[in-house]
């Protein structure tokens, strides 16, 4: 596993302004195989006392590591592969990876093998012609994947994409991972950048573009569009800033540099569609309110509707006396007969921390791999319905089918909420 003490010194990153003495120095007068990004004058003076230091050193850490493993793999073709449901965040960086990466040559396709299903996601794809394209991984079948010579991911670590499998039995290695969640997976990669006290992978990126791995000009009108959609993807993973930290403020007054506000807030302006109005609603109705925690199962939903659960999950936190709110369903696949429970954790009590909740509640599958996990203030889960998937034309079966689920997740949730509890005799 390639993580190097940068990684290790994240862990323990804190907002103290006292000198850490066991940060390692960055020599960067050592580095001479390669351009030094330069660092513009406005991040590197008076701007607050411990970003000046700590972040900066590890931004040009990274920012030069990552220069370095773009040089040794000059004019490849990289596949940036995204969660199956990718978000604002991940659409961005993987944009802005692109960008980054054609300066050397390397030609990125941006993939993801779900479905767009935020308004706003496929708002923001439309508006600024965000090159992300969707293969499934009967897609996958069909391409002759010899021709990739690298993988990214970007704001995940691979185990939330359904391609993972595929393009690893390709044989095709893993470049970089770039991301902001807690660690998930032993990661074999050449340049690995995973900051979990960070709010948003867009202000890592932001940090590589700071730092001069790209520089942004406003007169073209791709970096415009790709800086606005960096300032959603902070946004959106901030809680529209408010969970934001100083670095994302320092990276979104940076961005404010170059993006378009009017576009932004077009994008921002679309509108939910009716069916994701519906699950809200049936998040409301269903909904159970205990010791804080609002848990709401709402039955079956349409694959392309499968991002109305964290849009539920975000409003039924907004309640009074609330901290907490976890939303589930059955997501089926209509074409392939597909179900899977997921489910949405939003939090705004700061002592909860969603990843480590999600494995507490609900464990790991045969394989050792968790549910789910999470980070600051969110969290998610996937489970395969496996055998169970399907036959649900009898309402019946249907019906029980999901009243078993909806049992069996609300006892392992409630589990965590009461602990003293038994879900089973106390309803
Ligand atoms: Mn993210």
């Amino acid at each position: 596993m390639q993580l190097n003490s940068s990684f290790k010194q994240s862990e323990s990153f804190s907002l103290t302004k006292e000198p850490n003495p066991e940060e390692p120095e960055v020599d960067k007068e050592a580095e001479v195989t390669i351009t030094k990004p330069s660092l513009p004058a406005s991040i590197g003076e008076g701007v607050g006392i411990y970003t000046g230091q700590r972040n900066n050193s590890l931004a040009f850490q990274k920012s030069e590591e990552l220069q370095k493993t773009l040089l040794l793999h000059r004019h490849e073709r990289q596949l940036i592969i995204l969660q199956d449901f990718p978000d604002p965040d991940a659409l961005s960086c993987a944009w802005t990876y692109q960008l980054i990466a054609q300066q050397y040559d390397i030609k990125c396709e941006i993939i993801y093998a779900g479905t767009l299903s935020h308004q706003e996601n496929i708002a923001l794809v439309k508006l600024t012609g965000l090159p992300a394209q969707r293969w499934t991984p009967q897609t996958l079948k069909g391409k002759d994947l010899s021709c990739y010579q690298g993988l990214v991911f970007i704001d995940n670590q691979g185990t939330t994409s359904q391609l993972l499998s595929a393009v690893q039995q390709a044989g095709i290695p893993i470049v970089a991972v770039i991301d902001h969640h807690s660690l998930q997976t032993d990661i074999k990669a050449d340049f690995v950048d995973i900051r979990p006290y960070v709010r948003a992978t867009a202000t890592i990126f932001t940090q590589y573009l700071q730092t001069g791995l790209l520089s942004l000009d406003s007169s073209i009108g791709q970096h415009v569009k790709c800086a606005t959609a960096l300032m959603h993807g902070l946004r959106s993973d901030t809680n529209r800033l408010m969970q934001a930290q100083e670095e994302d403020f320092m990276a979104a007054a940076y961005l404010s540099r170059f993006y378009d506000a009017q576009l932004l807030n077009a994008i921002l302006q679309a509108n939910r569609s009716k069916r994701v109005m519906d699950v809200i609603e049936r998040s409301l109705k269903n909904r159970i309110v205990q010791n804080n925690f609002s848990i709401a199962g709402v039955g079956y939903l349409r694959y392309d509707d499968r991002d109305a659960i964290p849009q539920a999950a975000d409003f039924l936190v907004t309640e009074e006396n609330v901290h907490t709110a976890v939303v589930y369903g059955i997501v089926h696949d209509e074409d392939d007969e597909l179900e899977v429970v997921i489910g949405s954790l939003r939090t705004t009590k700061l002592t909860l921390d969603p990843d480590e909740f999600i494995k507490e509640a609900f464990g790991q599958d045969s394989t050792g791999r968790f549910f789910g996990g999470g980070r600051t203030g969110a969290g998610g889960f996937e489970i395969p319905m496996g055998f169970l998937s399907g036959s649900n034309e009898n309402s019946a079966y249907a019906r029980m089918k999901w009243e078993v689920f909806d049992a069996q997740i609300k006892q392992k949730l409630l589990r965590l909420v009461n602990p003293k509890d038994n879900p089973i005799q106390s309803e």
